[in-house]
This record gives structure tokens, sequence and C-alpha cells, in this order.
């Protein structure tokens, strides 16, 4: 029988055919990770993501979303990614900083102006760049999506002047750009991971946090805070990280796929994120009980002097090379 097998395969090969290849795309079961609710912006990113999967492997792969920290937080789900126990994670840049800490650009404040230079820095040479960093780190960043920019929550008072941050208990990413930023405040600023925040805020522990208006809306911080100002002080990306381990030992196809569908997801995600900014902000007001204010370009010019000496103290631990290349990028986007 073996032979008349061989026989058959020589007699194809000699005239030509084709054999079927190993099946490009294995049947396969992937989980992502994240600290948010489903219901940030994040999860239509991640539907897109699911519905691209589907149809490029014809329903072979399927895709488990895991949320609010379900699988633990931004740097436990990196870590497993590295030791190759779990497929992917949609996380902030800012708490991987021990991983590369060249992640840690991104936390510089009032780095970004809007969305548009967000985009362009990270659409363009520099986000290869960071990303050839996140895969020499086992991680392989298939996209960039949008946390967005950071504003203060609190349920002490409004937040209008310099002096108005004096004493506050803020909660802040685990991360030494962003304690040092907000110790230059005034404040007494506290790192913890996103997944303790609420309870937090709820118990007293803290008085203030700071994130985008989708996700104080989405993670309901309305409900245990009273205060919220226009602060924009940093522009936070999130990374689509997957295991490299597991990336390299998938097909060339499968790879394309992976990235692909990513950046669909990337498109719609970024469109519901800016979409829903304006609802977010009318909701936690509306729904929420907050008192908004917005801050004087006088008072916020303040606020960026005080903390501009940030740029210097943290320029060699993020890497000289690196702070240099996003400052010359965003010079050159400037001049436009
Ligand atoms: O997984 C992503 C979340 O953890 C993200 O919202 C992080 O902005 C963040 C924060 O404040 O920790």
């Amino acid at each position: 029988m073996k032979t008349l097998a061989k026989i058959c395969v020589t007699t194809a090969l000699a005239s030509g055919l084709a054999l079927p290849a190993v099946a490009e795309i294995q049947t396969r079961t992937i989980s992502v990770s994240n600290g948010i609710a489903e219901t940030h912006p994040v999860g239509n990113g991640v539907e897109k993501m699911r519905e691209c999967m589907t149809e490029r492997t014809d329903g072979k792969w399927t895709l488990n979303a895991f949320w609010s920290s379900a699988l633990g937080d931004d740097l436990t789900s990196a870590q497993a990614l590295r030791s190759g126990t779990l497929e992917m994670v949609i996380t902030s840049t800012s708490p991987l900083v021990g991983i590369e800490p060249a992640l840690g650009v991104f936390d510089l404040p009032f780095l970004f102006a809007n969305e548009a230079e967000a985009d362009a820095v990270l659409d363009g040479p520099f986000g290869e760049m960071i990303s050839e960093k996140m895969a020499e780190n086992g991680l392989v960043n298939l996209s960039f999506w949008e946390n967005g920019f950071r504003n203060l929550t609190n349920s002490v008072r409004p937040v209008a002047s310099l002096s108005d941050f004096e004493g506050l208990r803020v909660r802040v990413m685990q991360n030494n750009i962003f304690l040092d930023t907000f110790q230059a405040l005034g404040t007494n600023a506290m790192p913890m991971a996103f997944g303790e925040v609420f309870t937090a805020l709820e118990t007293g522990a803290i008085d203030a946090q700071e994130n985008p208006y989708v996700t104080i809306d989405t993670s309901q911080f309305y409900e245990v805070q009273d205060y919220l100002s226009a602060t924009r002080h940093a522009y936070t990306p999130f990374m689509v990280l997957y295991s490299k381990p597991m990336f390299d030992s998938y097909s060339e196809e499968e790879q394309q796929i992976l990235r692909d569908c990513a950046m669909e997801g990337q498109t719609v995600q970024r469109e519901v994120s800016r979409e829903l900014s304006d609802t977010a902000l009318a909701h936690v007001q509306e729904e929420g009980g907050m008192e908004f204010n917005e801050i004087s370009e006088e008072n916020l010019a303040e606020i960026r002097e005080r903390v501009a000496p940030v740029y210097d103290r943290h320029k060699e631990e993020i890497g000289a090379d690196v702070v240099d290349q996003m400052l010359a990028t965003l010079e050159e986007l400037r001049a436009e």
C-alpha cells in the first residue's frame, strides 16, 4: 500500500501537480485581556477584530475577550504574553515602562497637542521604532489604539489652577514619570493598578484619579467622584500586544491575519473613542452629577511650566535618543 502511495505522489509531483499545502491556518482559540469595561470603545475594536478573524480564517479562530482585569492587570498580562501563557493584551503603554523604558516618552506631560499628532507619531516611523523595541522584549505590537487625553477627577474641589492640586491624594499609573508629574503639581501621588482605582475612590483611600472621558464614564467613576477638570495633561496610547513566542510559531498567513485584523480594529476603536468622548463628558455630568470645569489658558500655562522640568529629569531613563526623536518628529509635524 505504501509503495502505491509513493508511486502516486511521485507521479503527481512529476506531472507538476501541486500537493495541498499543510493547512496554513490552524484552528485556534485566542484570549485577549484588558483592564477596562467591555462598554469602552476598546470593546468596539475587539468586536471588529473578531469579525475580521472569523472572515479571514473561515471560522477557524475564536477570539475570547476578558474585561476589567479579569486575567490580571496590564503588566501581569504582558508578562504572561512574554512567557507564552496568554495570547493577547490591549494595554496602556504606561504600566509597561519596566519592560521597555522607551514607552515612558508617552507619559511626558502635555506632549501631544491633539489626536492628529498622536496618530501621525504612532502610525509613522516613531511608532515602528517602539514596536521594534517591544519585539526585543517578547511582545509583538500589532497596532496602536487610543486610550486618549487624560483629565483629572476628584472628590474634594474643582481644580482650575495650580494651587488647586495641592495635597490631593491622586492615583497615578505605576510609572515614575506620572508620579513625578503629579508630585511636582503638589499632590500626594499614589501609584496603583487600574483595577483597584474604583474601590480606592469609593472607600476614600484616595481623592482623585486621571483618565480620558470615555474611561471615566464606562468605569463609572462618576459614582465616586464629584469634580472633573479638563487638564488634558497627557495622551496615553493603547498597544494591541501579542505573545511573540506564540506569534513566531504561527504561519506567515496567520501572522498577517493578526496584523490586518488589529489594524481594522484600530480604525473602528479610534473612531468610536472620538465619537463617544463628548457623549461621555455629557453623560458623567447629566447622569453622574459631576461638576465639570475648563482651565483658563493663563492657568494652564502655569501648570505646564511647573511640570516642564519632568522632561529633563526622565530623559536618560527613557532614552535621550527616544526623547530627541519624538521632539524632532513633533517639530516636523508642527512645521507642516
Ligand atoms: O487595560 C487598560 C487599562 O488598564 C487602562 O485604562 C489603563 O488608563 C489606564 C489607567 O489609568 O490605568
